[in-house]
């Protein structure tokens, strides 16, 4: 009987670390709030400019571009790497276009700047106001289940570009998060949100139930 309480307190343990690995995955926020936060230019002609207030709300970036682009990058480590492992399933991000609409996406380039990998098209940036995009996806998806969700790639479009990397293996080596506007012009972005999968409700129902079950079962034997 022992042993047995005992096997079951071993399978709790392993859901507790199972709970606590799943917590330990975190939202990666960028509130741009006191510099440029290691984001800088995509291409060479856009300019990014930090600005401390008329965010949405305190700093944000402010980017130029004139050779046919905008936007902005990051390639730090949080937001870099393996998603499987990062769990990140969701992407949002507050925009806005002051010159006027912006068609824009979300880029996630693959292991070094040769690869485009692949981008979410967010569609037209308002021109009015602060607005929130956001979309979801799982890093493990077929190239066929990203294109059906909406994703694309550039070498979809343009196939002298560099070799086609699929959708799942961009998301287990992610070199860079990119913010891009598709026409030259200003897009300003403020609070890029990365979020990994919420602990399922189910994992924290069944190690309460299990918990209960070992009470019971140790009143019993008393
Ligand atoms: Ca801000």
């Amino acid at each position: 009987m022992k042993k047995k309480f005992l096997g079951r307190l071993a399978v709790m343990f392993f859901l507790c670390g199972l709970v606590s690995g799943a917590d330990a995955a975190i939202n990666y926020t960028e509130t741009w709030d006191s510099d440029l936060s290691g984001w800088g230019q995509n291409t060479i002609y856009t300019d990014v400019e930090w600005q401390p207030v008329g965010g949405n709300p305190g700093g944000f970036l402010h980017t130029t571009g004139t050779g046919g682009f905008t936007g902005a990058y990051t390639n730090k480590d949080e937001l870099t790497g393996n998603y499987n492992f990062s769990n990140f399933i969701e992407v949002s991000v507050d925009l806005f276009s002051d010159s006027s609409t912006m068609p824009t996406v979300i880029r996630f380039r693959y292991k070094s700047p040769a690869y485009n990998g692949w981008y979410y098209p967010l569609g037209d940036v308002a021109s009015s106001q602060w607005q929130t995009y956001s979309f979801e996806f799982n890093p493990s998806w077929s190239d066929n289940q990203a294109f059906a969700a909406g994703w694309s790639t550039d070498e979809g479009i343009n196939p002298s570009y560099t070799t086609i990397v699929s959708f799942s293996e961009t998301m287990s080596d992610v070199w860079s998060v990119e913010a891009r506007g598709l026409r030259s012009g200003n897009l300003d972005i403020d609070n890029f949100k990365i979020s990994p999968i919420p602990i399922p409700g189910a994992i924290w129902l069944f190690a309460s139930g299990l918990a209960g079950v070992i009470v019971y079962r140790r009143k019993k034997q008393n």
